[in-house]
């Protein structure tokens, strides 16, 4: 499937996310016990089909030298691409390899279709990861990209100097100057998160004069919070490329989430960034990523249920009368509804888990979940095409006796805006059993 001609003929986005929860995302914390929390390959499967159906064209994944299960990995989510070119066009994947001539070879040997080189440029990075100066850094680099640009002139290549932030301009300048006529994208990365808006707005200025003809990635750490205004600062500058995961899980508190991203383009009606993504396909995939990591869509993340939940008694007063008086955003454009879970034969024991557990409150731990997703796959397929697969579940989650979490009486009814979006006023509380249970 692969058309050396692909990248040159593609038309690159106002805005183009590089996806790299299989990469950057892997390194999570959550997913630092690998004997009991990794993605599994159909794990990384489903989360790649969601991105894709989200409208992410490039997905950053690690070079398949790190590990034989990420060669093999990289094997297999080529194939989901390759079968979504159809659907969804193409999808570019981009092996993220240092600067060694045995990375790069395992990439183009998968079938990779862009490398993204990184090597620490700064003083602590120079001094502590790889111990070379700048000179020895450009003829480690140089020859290795020149070598690459000659032999596979239609693969997409970034350089990034790792730590681009602690790096002095001039050092920064020094090592670009020379890639640059090698490249498609000079990469922009924050790596231990010390960038401040201000300083992104200045780097990239000063960046885009001296380089005028090449792109620029944007790569934001969240150490201290400013990874997403980061990354919409460095939008602004006029950096088209720019990384993003899932949850905004990453290395330590991670990067840029990529729901947050667009939901923030989208508040601030920068409608021509948001070209060809999918916005309804956002919450389901949060929740797709959460459930994988054996968690809830976190509070932090904005498109997530928390922010459509009212629990003062005095916002879910308000809220009978009109759902805008304590919510702002149209997260139900972003799929912030129940009915947009999108259950079915294929679905997972995991998102099952997850709709019974945060969409309907029923109390059941992972044993249970599998069990009944057993039964879910036999009679979804029993039913007939009207039966809504919700209602099927519903039902045999009452069959196994599941208990379902009841909170404090409320003086006046909570109110959640999932699946009905006509809020109608219930009788208060004790009249008829909690409202939560009663739906
Ligand atoms: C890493 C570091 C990195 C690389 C980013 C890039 C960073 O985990 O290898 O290649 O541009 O934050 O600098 O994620
Ligand atoms: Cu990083």
């Amino acid at each position: 499937m692969s058309d050396p001609y692909r990248f040159s003929q593609y038309a690159p986005r106002p805005l183009e996310v590089i996806d790299t929860t299989l990469r950057e995302g892997q390194q999570t914390s959550l997913l630092h016990d690998h004997h009991k929390y990794f993605f599994t390959r159909a794990d990384k499967e489903e989360i790649l089909r969601a991105l894709i159906i989200c409208g992410v064209k490039f997905v950053e994944l690690f070079a398949p030298v790190v590990s034989p299960q990420e060669r093999d990995d990289f094997a297999a989510l080529k194939a989901v691409r390759d079968g979504l070119i159809t659907q969804k066009g193409y999808t570019f994947l981009l092996a993220h390899v240092r600067c060694h001539p045995r990375d790069v070879e395992s990439a183009i040997q998968a079938g990779a279709d862009g490398l993204n080189f990184y090597i620490g440029t700064s003083d602590q990075s120079r001094a502590f990861n790889h111990g070379r100066d700048l000179d020895a850094i450009l003829a480690q680099a140089r020859p290795l990209l020149e070598d690459v640009r000659r032999h596979h002139p239609h693969l997409i290549l970034r350089f990034s100097g790792e730590d681009a932030f602690r790096t002095r301009d001039a050092d920064l300048f020094r090592v670009y100057d020379e890639i640059v006529p090698l490249v498609d994208r000079l990469g922009l990365p924050d790596t231990v998160g010390v960038a401040t808006p201000e300083g992104v707005a200045a780097r990239v200025a000063a960046l885009r004069a001296r380089y005028p003809a090449v792109d620029f990635e944007g790569h934001f750490h969240e150490d201290r919070g400013f990874a997403l205004v980061n990354t919409l600062r460095a939008f602004h500058g006029g950096v088209r490329y720019l990384n993003t995961t899932v949850l905004g899980i990453g290395e330590r508190s991670g990067i840029t989430s990529f729901a947050a991203l667009l939901f923030n383009l989208f508040i601030d009606r920068h409608y021509d960034a948001l070209e060809g993504y999918h916005l309804r396909g956002l919450y389901p995939l949060n929740v797709l990523v959460a459930d994988k990591l054996k968690m809830l869509v976190p509070p932090r993340e904005p498109v997530s249920l928390t922010n459509r939940t009212h629990t003062a008694g005095v916002h879910q007063s308000a809220m009978l009368n009109g759902a805008a008086a304590y919510e702002a955003h149209p997260l139900d454009q972003f799929g912030v509804t129940a009915s947009e879970i999108l259950l079915g034969p294929l679905s997972g024991w995991n998102i099952l888990h997850y709709f019974l557990k945060e969409i309907r409150y029923y109390q059941l731990d992972e044993g249970k979940a599998k069990e009944i997703a057993a039964v879910f796959k036999e009679r979804v397929y029993q039913q007939a095409p009207e039966v809504p697969p919700e209602e099927i579940l519903i039902a045999i989650a009452e069959e196994f006796g599941l208990a379902r979490l009841t909170l404090p009486e409320a003086r006046t009814p909570i109110v959640q805006r999932l699946d009905s979006p006509a809020v109608t006023p219930r009788p208060a509380a004790g009249a008829g059993g909690h409202p939560l249970n009663g739906r």
